[in-house]
C-alpha cells in the first residue's frame, strides 16, 4: 500500500521584489551565506527556505525585469512580508517601487509588512545618491498604512533599511526585523505562542506543489539571530 507523503509547509511567506539589478539575488546570498556571491539576472523566480526557530521562512526572489512583472503577482499570493527594494543611487528604481512593485501586493496577505530596503549603500556618496533617507522611511510608512500613519510616533521601527550585500552592512537586521515582529521567539528560540509554530494562519505555503523538482542544497546560517537555525536552499525555475 502507498505511503502518503506528507506536505512540508511554510510558516511565512516572504518575497522580494525590485527592479532589475538592483541587488535583490545578491542581497539574499548575502544574508543566507554570509558573503558577498556574484549572480546572474533572475529569470522568473528563485525560492530559499531559512529555518527560524522552529518555523520554516520560504523566501521568494523575483525576477526585475518588466516583462516577468505578472509572474511576480503571482510569486507574492499569501506573501505575509515583501522586501521593497531599491538602488539609493537611481531615483528610477525607487519611483518604480510605487508605480509597478506595490501594486503586486494586492496579492499578498491582507496586512502584509512592507519593508523598504536601500541598496548599494556602498556605492552612495553625497553626489552620488538619488534618494534620501528621508524619502526611503516615508516609503515605508505609506507602504504600510494599517501599521503606521504619516507623522506618527509609533513604538516600532519603521520597516526602512539602507543596506550593502558587499559590505553586509544591515542585511541581517532587514530579516531579523521580519522574523522578529511575524515569528516572534524566546531566548532559548522557542516560539512565543507554543502553538503558533505548529501551524499559521496566514502565510502557509505549499512547498511542494508550486515548483517541479526544486534542487536542494544546504548552506550555513547566517547572522545573529537566536539558534537553533539553519538555512535550506532551493532554486527554481
Ligand atoms: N557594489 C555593490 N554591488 C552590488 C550590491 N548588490 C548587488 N550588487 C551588484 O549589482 C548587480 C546586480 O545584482 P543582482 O543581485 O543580480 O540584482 P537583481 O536585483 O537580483 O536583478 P534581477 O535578477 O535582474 O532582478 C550585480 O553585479 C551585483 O554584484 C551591493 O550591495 N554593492
Ligand atoms: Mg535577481
Amino acid at each position: 500500500m502507498a505511503t502518503a507523503v506528507p506536505k512540508r509547509k511554510a510558516d511565512l511567506k516572504v518575497v522580494i521584489m525590485g527592479d532589475s539589478s538592483i541587488g535583490k539575488t545578491t542581497l539574499i546570498h548575502r544574508y543566507l551565506d554570509g558573503k558577498f556571491t556574484d549572480v546572474s539576472t533572475t529569470i522568473g523566480a528563485s525560492f530559499f527556505l531559512k529555518q527560524w526557530g522552529p518555523y520554516n521562512v520560504a523566501i521568494w526572489d523575483t525576477a526585475g525585469e518588466e516583462k516577468f512583472s505578472t509572474l511576480s503577482s503571482f510569486y507574492c499570493r499569501n506573501a505575509s512580508a515583501a522586501i521593497l527594494a531599491y538602488d539609493i543611487c537611481d531615483r528610477e528604481t525607487f519611483d518604480s517601487l510605487q508605480t509597478r512593485h506595490l501594486p503586486l501586493l494586492e496579492a499578498a496577505e491582507k496586512n502584509c509588512l512592507a519593508v523598504a530596503v536601500g541598496t548599494k549603500l556602498d556605492l552612495v556618496s553625497p553626489t552620488s545618491r538619488q534618494v534620501s533617507n528621508d524619502a526611503g522611511e516615508q516609503f515605508a510608512v505609506l507602504s504600510n498604512p494599517d501599521k503606521f500613519k504619516e507623522g506618527c510616533d509609533s513604538k516600532q521601527r519603521i520597516p526602512f533599511f539602507e543596506t550593502s550585500s558587499l559590505t553586509g552592512e544591515n542585511i541581517d537586521n532587514v530579516f531579523l526585523y521580519i522574523f522578529s515582529t511575524l515569528l516572534p521567539l524566546d531566548r532559548e528560540g522557542n516560539a512565543i505562542d507554543p502553538n503558533a509554530g505548529r501551524k499559521r494562519p496566514s502565510g502557509v505555503v505549499d512547498l511542494d506543489t508550486s515548483h517541479p523538482q526544486p534542487q536542494q542544497q544546504q548552506s550555513s546560517p547566517s547572522g545573529s539571530p537566536p539558534p537553533p537555525m539553519g538555512t535550506r536552499q532551493h532554486r527554481c525555475c
